[in-house]
């Protein structure tokens, strides 16, 4: 894991947790979002976290994002970053029926964990380059987010990405907006300088 320089200590760190079916794009997205590069094969069973500072709306921050792997095991660094996870991107393909219709579970998941009635969550609807193999369209994302209330977003990780900076960036926003920061995950605040402020 990254070491983040003692002149950032103050930032805030956002917490982000990407969920999803295997195979919709979970690492794809990830990897394109801090490596700006596509991946046509990642091992489908790495899990890992990635850290990166990051100027969202002018404002500096750092953004913590857990990559998920393997739902059915146990993971300790899973069940650790869902608890303290300040923000999720729950992600299905729209070329894989399966992957949209299991979101309410990944949704629910995230609110059992939370004990709460709503959390900052996007869904993702990945692979929309693909336009000749859709099968979930988008009136249907857009009703999936609308029970959840929760925003919905089309996304591309192949190259050119579309909307993958949005996404990632489009959570912290809805973090800022609730001000839900887990006081774990949140350094800084008030005094600190350069900081996101917390709306
Ligand atoms: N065409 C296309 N392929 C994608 C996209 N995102 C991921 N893929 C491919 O779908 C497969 C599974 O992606 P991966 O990121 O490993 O899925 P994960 O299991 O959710 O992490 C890989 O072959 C990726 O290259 C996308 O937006 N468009
Ligand atoms: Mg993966």
């Amino acid at each position: 894991m990254a070491t983040v320089p003692n002149q950032n200590e103050n930032l805030t760190t956002y917490k982000l947790v990407v969920v999803g079916d295997g195979g919709v794009g979970k690492s794809a997205l990830t990897i394109q979002f801090f490596q700006k590069m596509f991946v046509e094969e990642y091992d489908p069973t790495i899990e890992d976290s990635y850290i990166q500072h990051t100027d969202i709306d002018g404002q500096w921050c750092i953004l913590d994002v857990l990559d998920t792997a393997g739902q059915e095991e146990f993971s300790a660094m899973r069940e650790q970053y869902m608890r303290t996870g300040d923000g999720f991107l729950i992600v299905y393909s729209v070329t894989d029926r399966a992957s949209y219709d299991h979101v309410p579970e990944f949704h629910d998941l995230i609110l059992r964990v939370k004990d709460e009635t709503q959390f900052p969550a996007l869904l993702v609807a990945n692979k929309v380059d693909l336009v000749h193999q859709r099968v979930v369209e988008e009136d249907e994302g857009k009703e999936m987010a609308r029970q959840f209330q929760i925003p919905y977003i089309e996304t591309s990780a192949k190259d050119p990405p579309q909307n993958v900076d949005k996404a990632f960036q489009d959570i912290v926003r809805l973090i800022r907006q609730q001000g839900l920061q887990q006081n774990g995950t949140t350094t800084g605040g008030r005094e600190s300088k350069g900081c996101c402020q917390v709306m």
